[in-house]
């Protein structure tokens, strides 16, 4: 608690920086943390950054990462930097693991004698096949470049089989006439030993996706439907007992239908402008209750730009959402630490819509025999095990970041949450809970199109006591 001269300047920092706060923000203002942030920062702060600060005092919500849109142009040289801090990154968290701790450069592989046992640390360039169906790779690092042939007996021609260009993988093998005869690829993964953590407190985080705000699709019935029972007004004893254990609510993407999306979106849409769109998101989450944090991050339909990462959305359009106390916008894709308390360090979820998913449902052959698309699972674990959310550059259009990758997966999270299939699945990989959040959305003539049934209507609820996972139907 800050000493009634510490609240005097607080109060003094927020009104010159033109912050208004209602008299219950002193009361609340109960975490050390924060109260420490705001007397430490000097005099004519932004707005903005004490905003931020404010933001995580709620309760229990504290964002991780979210990114800004970068305001300068890109350039060549941008991404060759990229893929290096891409590669560098990676080629750490390989090298701590059991295999490639004594990795050595290309360069130093190609001047060692022949018949020698090799283990390097590269970057697909390439990718083919021999006249004898095995598998050829061509590695890249900093050093150079080497083929690597996986033949089919080998067990890990498996994993060489789902490999795509771009990523970054271990191999082990005997270095003989220029070529590296592989024995094992190891993947940057995520450690076997990962952990299960459970939380303190009996409560729920709900996981939802896509609502399509302003499309003719959009299933207001069966929104209004779990509206009321988060309000505990529908539902059996058990689901209204749920409902009052609601602290979170994440929406990842896609949260209106946009305009000029496709073609012909024009005419499948109830609400023709954008922010009409989402002032009628703004009214439907402010029938959820105040205690609910509801947390929105953007996706391939909302007014944004279309390369990841997609920031926060704009006040401009989204000033009703704004103005919600427990709504918090985030980028896509972007970390958010909930149900932390003084004991317990919370949970880190990992956002992201989910636009480089159809990509690696199409061309990973193991994903497609299983069921392409329908399987999110499968492509989470996919992307896990590649510790990126789009491993191969034409996966998606991204801002190639010199400094910083942000679709790398170098914090390991405890929940992977995303959309864009319109279907729900909840599963687990390595004690990593992934879930792909399902939709508001009906049948659209391009779903028809492609053969994708949607599965709307429904959310994943978890306990984080018990990380128990339940899909629930509205
Ligand atoms: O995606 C709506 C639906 O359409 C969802 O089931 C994914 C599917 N979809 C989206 N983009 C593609 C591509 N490029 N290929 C195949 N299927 C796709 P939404 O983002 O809501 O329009
Ligand atoms: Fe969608
Ligand atoms: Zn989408």
């Amino acid at each position: 608690m800050p000493t009634n001269e510490e609240k005097k300047k607080i109060v003094e920092i927020l009104i010159k920086s033109g912050i208004l706060v209602g008299p219950e923000f002193m009361t609340n203002l109960d975490n050390d943390d924060v109260v420490k942030k705001i007397l430490s920062l000097p005099e004519n702060s932004q707005e903005e950054e004490i905003k931020k600060i404010l933001l995580e005092n709620k309760r229990g919500v504290k964002i991780v990462k979210s990114y800004k849109e970068e305001a300068n142009k890109r350039t060549v040289s941008d991404f060759i930097s990229y893929f290096n801090t891409r590669y560098n990154k990676l080629k750490e968290i390989l090298h701590k693991k059991q295999g490639t701790q004594d990795a050595i450069s290309i360069k130093r592989v190609v001047a060692k004698s022949e018949n020698e046992k090799v283990s390097i640390i590269g970057m697909i360039y390439d990718k083919g096949v021999t006249k004898n169906n095995n598998i050829i790779l061509t590695l890249e690092d900093q050093t150079g470049r080497i083929k690597a042939v996986v033949t089919k007996t080998k067990d890990t021609f498996k994993v060489a089989e789902e490999c795509v260009c771009d990523e970054v993988i271990g191999v082990n093998g005997t270095f003989n006439k220029g070529i590296i005869f592989v024995d094992e690829i190891i993947l940057p993964d995520i450690p076997a030993t990962n952990e299960l953590k459970k939380g303190p407190e009996d409560i729920y985080a709900i996981f939802t996706g896509d609502p399509h705000i302003g499309s003719k699709h959009f299933l207001h019935e069966n929104f209004n439907n779990f509206i009321a029972w988060l309000n505990g007004e529908i539902g059996t004893e058990e689901q209204k007992n749920i409902a009052k254990k609601v602290r979170y609510v994440f929406v990842v993407g896609d949260l209106v239908d946009g305009i000029g999306i496709y073609p012909s979106q024009y005419d499948d849409l109830e609400l023709k402008d954008i922010k009409k769109q989402y002032e009628k998101l703004s009214e439907y989450l402010e029938k959820i209750p105040k205690h609910i944090e509801i947390i929105l991050c953007p996706g391939n339909h909302d007014a944004l730009r279309l390369i990841e990462p997609q920031p926060p959305l704009y006040k401009d359009y989204a000033e009703g959402l704004c103005n919600l106390p427990n709504v918090y916008l985030v980028s896509n894709p972007s970390i958010i630490n909930i149900g932390a308390t003084e004991n317990f360090q919370g949970f880190n979820v990992l956002l992201y819509h989910g636009a480089s998913f159809h990509f690696y449902a199409e061309r990973v052959a193991s994903i497609m025999q299983q069921g392409g698309p329908k399987r999110a699972d499968l492509i989470m674990k996919f992307l896990l095990q590649r510790r990126h959310l789009a491993p191969e550059h034409t996966s998606v259009n991204y801002a190639p970041n010199p400094e910083e990758d942000p679709l790398l997966i170098d914090i390991i999270p405890d929940f992977f949450v995303t959309g864009h299939i319109h279907r729900s699945t909840a599963s687990t990989y390595r004690n990593i809970t992934t879930i792909n959040c399902s939709c508001w959305i009906g049948m659209t003539d391009f779903q028809e199109k492609v053969g994708l049934i949607p599965e709307p209507a429904r959310v994943v609820a978890v306990n984080l006591q018990t990380r128990e996972t339940k899909i629930m139907r509205f």
